[in-house]
């Protein structure tokens, strides 16, 4: 015979399990594969009916559908350091949830396409608008790619890393070698809302009429701070035409923040090899240069404009002329940056920003301002020590 105490505590179990059970939509799920287990199942674009338990572990395509099918509320995802192929499109695609991926840092932790893509090609992740919420951290995101149209299912051709309807955030995370070749947005598509964070975008591409070679706003909100782009292209057909924004296409209300944009470019008829503007720019303290075509291109509406370097003048910047950058590498951070040399010339980017508004850190955590005033991009210059005997060093 149960003793009553026994009893109570039993009740008072189930009890708690219920009320736990009930309020248990939040979940940290930990991905524990590499192997792309689900990809058999991937051809239909819904989580329903999906055998999460074929394989040996949890695969991300799987964890992102345990989170989908949790219900309402946050779901953490972590992902340890690791190389994540998916080899068929386009699962992952399927966002319809709040869910944060936290990477072990972009160094370390890849989500890439695979080598050989299905027809169309194989995107990495879609965000399913008003519900899709994706918040990604810590993480490479390389290679996804749209090939063609009906390529990466029904929305096309467009963001061959990632194409967002819903809201999009991205911190501490480098976006290498993603296209869209028929279509706009090599690295990120958005028509809904984006911020952008302390990550590096390189080496992106759009081809044909395609803009926006990392990044393309069609419409909606995009703040982007603390980032460097470097190296992306809107390559062109390769006859004379070709898509506008090697960098960043904004079509939307875009705000750039201590952003630095170097060596992105358009070719043929495409233009604002940095940034081409059809919608309202904001930029504070921003850096665009040594493009292939104009640094900015602004054909609608510039609104906020204070203490950015354009290197050709256009868009109207605060200072002109070459910022003396150093090569994309490793500076220290969890993502390549770009220096601000001092020889053979000093940049004209060093201590030439505003102190409003400047973030407390620079892209590679590096306390703001050093000095007395925050410099002009991505990168703040470590103050120089002056010893007692007036040298910079003893
Ligand atoms: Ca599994
Ligand atoms: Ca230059
Ligand atoms: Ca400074």
């Amino acid at each position: 015979m149960l003793d009553q105490a026994i009893l109570f505590a039993l009740v008072a179990s189930v009890l708690g399990g219920a009320v736990f059970a009930k309020a248990a939509h939040a979940a940290t799920i930990t991905v524990t594969t590499t192997v792309d287990e689900l990809a058999d199942e991937l051809n239909v674009p819904t989580c329903s009916n999906k055998d999460y338990n074929g394989g040996a572990g949890i695969s991300l395509a799987e964890a992102i559908c345990l989170a989908n099918n949790n219900g309402a509320g946050s779901n953490t995802i972590t992902l340890p350091a690791g190389i994540y192929t998916f080899t068929k499109w386009p699962l992952a695609d399927f966002i319809s949830s709040t869910i944060l991926i936290n990477g072990a840092g972009a160094l370390s932790t890849i989500v890439q396409a695979n080598a050989n893509p299905d027809a169309g090609g194989t995107r990495l992740f879609r965000i399913s608008g008003p519900g899709g919420n994706l918040t990604i951290n810590g993480l490479t995101v390389r290679n996804g790619r749209c090939t063609g149209t009906g390529g990466c299912l029904t929305h096309p051709q467009h963001g061959g890393g990632i194409f967002n309807e819903g809201s999009l955030t991205v911190t501490n995370c480098t976006f290498s070698g993603n296209s869209s070749t028929a279509g706009n947005g090599g690295a990120i598509y958005s028509s809904g809302s984006l911020t952008v964070s302390n990550s590096t975008f390189s080496s992106n591409h759009v081809a044909d009429y395609g803009g926006g070679g990392a990044i393309f706003i069609y419409s909606g909100t995009a703040s982007v701070s603390n980032s460097t782009f470097y190296a992306n292209a809107a390559l062109g057909d390769g006859a004379g035409g070709g898509g506008n924004g090697g960098g960043i296409f904004n079509g939307g209300t875009l705000s750039l923040v201590n952003v630095t944009i170097s060596a992105n470019s358009v070719a043929g008829t495409g233009n604002g090899g940095g940034i081409f503007n059809n919608g309202t720019l904001n930029y504070t303290n921003t850096i665009s240069a040594n493009s292939t075509g104009a640094d900015c291109y602004n054909f609608a509406t510039i609104g906020t404009n204070t203490r950015n370097l354009v290197e050709d003048n256009t868009c109207s910047p605060y200072v002109s002329g070459d910022p003396n950058l150093g090569p994309l590498t490793d500076n220290g951070g969890p993502t390549q940056t770009m220096e601000l040399l001092k020889s053979p010339s000093l940049s004209p980017a060093i201590d030439a920003g505003t102190n409003s508004g400047c973030p407390a850190t620079d892209q590679r955590g590096v306390s703001r301002p050093q000095g007395q005033i925050c410099d002009i991009g991505a990168f703040e210059v470590p103050a120089e020590v002056i010893y007692s005997n007036g040298f910079e060093s003893l």
